[in-house]
């Protein structure tokens, strides 16, 4: 969790010092989630998500440093450099991604469950979404396809308690996200700043879905930082909010206490460990400032292209004049 919240930090850094442009959400945090979720899961179950990703994409094993190439538009990144932040991927690790489309993950996500219970394999597939997206159309469709059929989904609400500047009272009749299955599909509601609550519930999750079929599994969470980079978080709830949250329920100082309390760690060990980590990502930071671009030609892979004679309007001529024969 400790790695996790020192590489969103760096990232608003990095972000502010104009390293990294365009689409940037962080996941500090709500780290207790993907740490306590990938404790419970195998890297053959899969996993979908929404934008907010790094955090994933590093629980599916995911190296820092290709979170900030990526981030950074470079060769080494996730995507190659070409997907950026909302589009980091794993494909051997069966995590399908960051999805920039609000609630555009959950059917994908359904279709991943079909997948595993089609070959018999054994996998679930976990299916995250935030609150914003749980008011949607597709999410609906979705769970009543995947309790028509009984597929092992674990459909995922991550209750930060904000979409884009709305709080979930002023969007959703009823915050009660884990409810929302009705009558067709039970749901759990956990703390998702409690890393082992986190673990046990997922734990929980996977063996049900494979005996019973879909549940959903929604996570009490808070995100510190804005929606993204242009939101500074605090016009829509105060910055006493904020300080309450991170003084009581946060996720690391949870376990640090524990940890203490338990003669588990000394203080000095857990410092050792801070530093380690700290060490780790201002050397990924390096290395990925270090990396390279990719190729002009490489802005013409792995995208859908118009089929010949087709015409892209607005873009045609400087189209037509980039791309290789
Ligand atoms: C279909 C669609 N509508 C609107 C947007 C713009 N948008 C991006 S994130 C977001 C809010 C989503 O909030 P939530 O589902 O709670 O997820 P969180 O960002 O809190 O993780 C909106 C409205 C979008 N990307 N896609
Ligand atoms: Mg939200």
């Amino acid at each position: 969790m400790y790695r996790l919240r020192r590489m969103e930090i760096s990232a608003d850094m990095l972000y502010k010092a104009k390293q990294i442009r365009g689409f940037c959400h962080l996941y500090d945090g709500q780290e207790a989630v993907v740490v306590g979720m990938e404790a419970a899961l195998e890297q053959s179950d899969s996993v979908i998500t929404s934008y907010r990703d790094h955090a994933h994409f590093v629980g599916r094993g995911g190296t820092v440093l290709e979170v900030f190439a990526e981030l950074m538009g470079r060769v080494e990144g996730a995507s190659k450099g070409k997907g950026g932040s909302m589009h980091m991927y794993r494909r051997q690790a069966n995590f399908f991604g960051g999805q920039g489309i609000v609630g555009a993950q959950v059917p994908l996500g359904a279709g991943l469950a079909l997948a595993h219970q089609f070959r018999g394999d054994g996998g679930v597939a976990v299916t995250m979404y935030g609150d914003g997206a749980a008011q949607q159309g597709q999410i609906f469709e979705s769970f009543n396809m995947a309790a028509l059929w009984d597929l092992p989904c674990i459909f995922v609400c991550e209750n930060n308690h904000y979409g884009m500047g709305t709080a979930e009272w002023r969007a959703a009749k009823s915050p009660a996200f884990y409810t929302r299955g009705g009558d067709t599909m039970p749901g759990m509601s956990c703390d998702g700043m409690d890393v082992l609550a986190v673990k046990q519930a997922f734990a929980f999750a996977k063996q049900y879905v494979l005996e019973k079929g879909p549940l959903i599994l929604e996570m009490d969470t808070y995100r510190y930082h804005g929606h993204s980079m242009s939101d500074p978080g605090s016009t829509y709830r105060t910055r006493d909010e904020i300080s309450g949250i991170r003084a009581k329920r946060d996720p690391i100082e949870r376990v640090r206490q524990l940890l203490a309390a338990n003669g588990l760690a000394e203080s000095s060990e857990l410092k050792a460990i801070e530093r380690e980590v700290k060490g780790e990502i201002d050397g990924a930071i390096d290395d990925a400032k270090a990396a390279r671009l990719p190729a002009d030609e490489e802005l013409w892979t792995n995208i859908w292209r118009a089929p010949l004679g087709a015409t892209m309007r607005g873009i045609e001529s400087s189209h037509k004049q980039r791309l290789p024969s």
